[in-house]
């Protein structure tokens, strides 16, 4: 009987223990991935439902650089590339094959993406989602805002008579978990877009990658006449944070 007992009282512990581990490992996981497909032109619909407001830290403000934008070239696709790109924000932006836009119309004002020099994975300047537009703000003293859905996309370039299409990049993340989310995706026809996703603290810059042969829902993206990349920030009715930024960004096609 004082076997059997204290049998259950060692059951109980361990699982005890376990559900400790368990919950202190998935805190300090920093964010959750996902996969969704984005839609041009539909504006995004934030979870609805009862949710507690977050005090709001201060805005960590970083010293200020005086960095000047110089004129850099893009490396024209010439030998084994069908199309290649690679942009590292030092320079005036967007340009090329970006352009970007706000997919929501006068929701959460006018908010897009733009370069900004708060944080940097490499030089003084990176991509972020909500520098730009008629109502884009600035990195250094501001947090993105609610309700919005901005978009920066490179294209279209083709993947055709490739036998591999990369989009590689550096990404740093801090937007409300399970609200607010940053997608990377790609698109063959600039409307439906097939999208990896991070939504939370990403502490600090993580690699981001997309294998054009295997999209998320849809498979292969080589042998298109037309192919779109996107970065996409999304953020519901309250609670922001820094929001999403990207550097070194590289689509690398290869013949
Ligand atoms: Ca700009
Ligand atoms: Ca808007
Ligand atoms: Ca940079
Ligand atoms: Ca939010």
């Amino acid at each position: 009987m004082a076997n059997k007992r204290l049998f259950y009282v060692l059951l109980v512990t361990v699982l005890a223990l376990f559900l400790v581990v368990a919950a202190v490992s998935a805190q300090g996981r920093g964010g959750q991935y996902g996969t969704s497909i984005r839609v041009l032109g539909q504006p995004y619909v934030a979870p609805t439902g009862p949710k507690a407001n977050v005090a709001q830290p201060a805005k960590h403000v970083m010293p200020p650089n005086n960095a000047a934008k110089m004129a850099i070239a893009q490396p024209a696709a010439a030998g084994p590339f069908v199309y290649r790109l690679h942009e590292t924000y030092e320079g005036a932006w967007p340009t090329g094959d970006w352009y970007t836009y706000d997919n929501n119309g006068p929701t959460g004002g006018d908010v897009c993406w733009d370069d900004d020099n708060w944080i940097a994975f490499q030089g003084m300047w990176s991509g972020w989602a909500a520098g730009g537009c008629a109502d884009g703000l600035d990195a250094t003293s501001d947090y993105y805002v609610d309700d919005m859905d901005s978009w920066a996309v490179i294209g279209p370039f083709s993947t055709e008579h490739a036998k591999s299409g990369w989009v590689q990049f550096k990404w740093w993340n801090d937007s409300e978990e399970d609200y607010d989310y940053f997608y990377w995706c790609a698109s063959v026809d600039n409307s439906n877009f097939y999208c990896k996703s991070f939504t939370g603290d990403s502490e600090g810059w993580r690699n981001g990658r997309l294998n054009l042969r295997g999209m998320p829902y849809y498979g292969n993206m080589l042998g298109e006449e037309q192919v779109w990349v996107a970065f996409i920030f999304t953020s519901d009715y309250s609670n922001t944070d820094d929001g999403a930024f990207i550097d070194q960004v590289r689509v690398v096609v290869r013949k």
